[in-house]
């Protein structure tokens, strides 16, 4: 008789910045749909993926938090009991990168040390980038992280980002 499949549920969060395509990667992993427009996220929306890795059938359960700082004090409700988190800047805004250790630490502080994902997205737009792959693999490092390079327009990277995390939980849990 077969062996029945693994099943695995797994709570994840995205953070980082306003506008630095958290929503948009969410989207094109979950629904393979891009959008040119921005549209704020209000708070946080919900989305699930399912896939699997050898015989372990996983589900994501993907918590796309809001950037502005004006829902700051909403999202520790959001981020408690998270199993894992992909953490975003956009290449082609420091400013982005610079906030990183802002949203790392506001994160650790609610969930504790939870494996996460660096991300640095936009990467079509190669002519505005401004952060160098060195440096935020650098930076990736001294975290703990692996670190990634995404464009939720064209799709490049995107799948690894959140596979990889499921694989990293799986061997960390
Ligand atoms: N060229 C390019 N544009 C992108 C990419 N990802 C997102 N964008 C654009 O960047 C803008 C912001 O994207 P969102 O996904 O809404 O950003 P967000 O991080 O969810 O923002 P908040 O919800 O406000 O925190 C939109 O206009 C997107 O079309 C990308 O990989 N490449
Ligand atoms: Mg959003």
């Amino acid at each position: 008789m077969a062996k029945p499949a693994k099943r695995k549920i797994f709570k994840i969060v995205i953070i980082g910045e306003a506008a630095v395509g958290k929503t948009s990667l969410v989207k094109k992993f979950c629904e393979g749909s891009f959008l040119e427009g921005y549209k704020t996220t209000i708070g946080s929306d919900f989305y699930v993926k399912n896939f699997s890795i050898g015989d372990t059938n996983i589900s994501l359960s993907l918590w796309d938090l809001a950037g502005e700082h004006r829902f700051k004090s909403v999202l520790p409700t959001f981020c408690k009991g998270s199993n894992g988190a992909v953490i975003c800047f956009d290449l082609t805004r420091r400013k982005t990168y610079i906030r990183l250790t802002e949203w790392i630490e506001f994160l650790w502080e609610i969930t504790g040390l939870i494996p996460s994902v660096l991300v640095g997205n936009k990467a079509d737009l190669a002519d505005l980038r401004v952060v160098e792959t060195d440096e935020a693999k650098e930076y990736a490092k001294q975290c703990g992280m692996d670190y990634f390079e995404s464009s939720a327009k064209s799709g490049e990277g995107v799948e690894d980002i959140f596979k990889a995390l499921a694989k990293k939980i799986i061997e960390e849990g």
